[in-house]
């Protein structure tokens, strides 16, 4: 068997009760794979992660390789393959008796967690590691991972599926079509609510799924705030956060950058903007993704922006813009 190390921030948070073992059961990385896991925590509760190793020992899978626990971000990103950033501090939590509410203060307490996080990747992990922020403000906090780390021949993601899997889903609905009839699902730019879930370029059946549809109206008034809106829609009615969603997606990624993308399909995922499509350049940015033959993610060229689009696009990457001036300070 091959054997691979992955590391998970977070590791006793909502979302890795779900993705945990799913990384150690042959499911994401291959049947011959071992699969060893470092779950990384803040001190406080680093002791909590020996009953979540208990669990995954329990579970009997054969794939899964050495379990281990630490609050030491060097310890636990040494020589791996893969690093899953999950953890961060949620909006709301009270620190030094102020309540975080603003996207900036968070964006800053964030910040200061992703550059050491980033520089120990950058110096420790596997020189061709990929990295996959899931812990929000995604985007940015990936933007200050990936320039701590300051190494070239690693590969930041932010994470979009669950924002492309949600959007997905709803067009299938509409449509009243299988999803898997679904391809091409593209979320252009910030993980947060200016997000654009692209319906002109996602296809049915090899087909526009906004011609598919055939409802304007539907489309550009309904659905993008129905996608945009999933996350806290899903809070309200659940009273906690999309996890198993979460979970799944950050599974789907993986799996999409592992593998070769089918022909005619993309994936969905934010990485630093080379320039193409116009975004500036070092934005980490979501775009339509694809992994060649040869194992390389590379974003699809090519692809039609209408003015609805433009102007959708236009919003987000001045959202993200404004989140890269508020951390300045972090990336220099
Ligand atoms: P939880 O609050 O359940 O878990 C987060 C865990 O991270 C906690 O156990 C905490 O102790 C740990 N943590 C905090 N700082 C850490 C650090 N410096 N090193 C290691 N661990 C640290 O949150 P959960 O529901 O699991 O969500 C995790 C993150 O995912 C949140 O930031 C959330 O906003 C984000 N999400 C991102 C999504 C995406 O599509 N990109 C969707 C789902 C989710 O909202």
């Amino acid at each position: 068997m091959k054997e691979i190390n992955v590391a998970v921030t977070g590791g006793a948070g909502q979302i890795a009760y779900s993705l945990l073992p799913r990384l150690v059961s042959g499911e994401t990385f291959g049947s011959d794979t071992k699969v060893n896991l470092r779950l990384i925590e803040i001190p406080q509760v680093v002791d909590k992660l020996q009953g979540t190793i208990m669990e995954l020992i329990d579970c009997g899978f054969e794939q899964t390789g050495e379990l281990t626990a630490t609050s030491d971000i060097r310890e636990g990103v040494k020589d791996a393959d893969w690093i899953l950033l999950v953890g961060s501090i949620p909006r709301g939590i009270v620190i030094d008796g102020k309540k975080i509410e603003e996207r900036s203060d968070l964006l800053k307490i964030n910040g200061g967690i992703f550059t050491d996080q980033g520089a120990a990747i950058g110096e420790l992990s596997k020189p061709d590691a990929k990295i996959l922020v899931v812990g929000n403000p995604a985007n940015t906090n990936a933007l200050i991972g990936m320039n701590s780390a300051n190494n070239d021949g690693q590969q930041w993601f932010a994470m979009t599926a669950l924002d492309a899997n949600r959007a997905k889903a709803q067009l299938a609905e509409k449509a009243k079509v299988e999803i898997s009839s679904l391809k091409n699902m593209i979320i252009w730019g910030n993980h947060s609510p200016t997000m654009y879930p692209d319906p002109y370029n996602a296809t049915i059946d090899g087909n526009s799924a906004a011609e598919v549809i055939n409802d304007i109206n539907w489309l550009e008034d309904d659905y993008l705030p129905l996608v945009q809106q999933r996350g806290k829609a899903v809070i309200d009615a659940r009273g906690a956060s999309s996890a198993a969603s979460a979970a799944n997606a950050a599974i789907d990624t993986v799996k999409s950058v592992i593998n070769p993308t089918q022909e005619g399909d993309c994936f969905s995922a934010a990485v630093v903007s080379d320039g193409s499509y116009g975004v500036p350049e070092g934005l980490i940015f979501g775009f339509p993704l694809r992994t060649n033959p040869a194992g390389q993610v590379e974003i699809v060229q090519g692809i039609e922006i209408n003015d609805f689009a433009k102007s959708k696009i236009q919003i987000t990457t001045e959202e993200l813009e404004s989140e890269r001036k508020a951390v300045a300070d972090l990336i220099s």
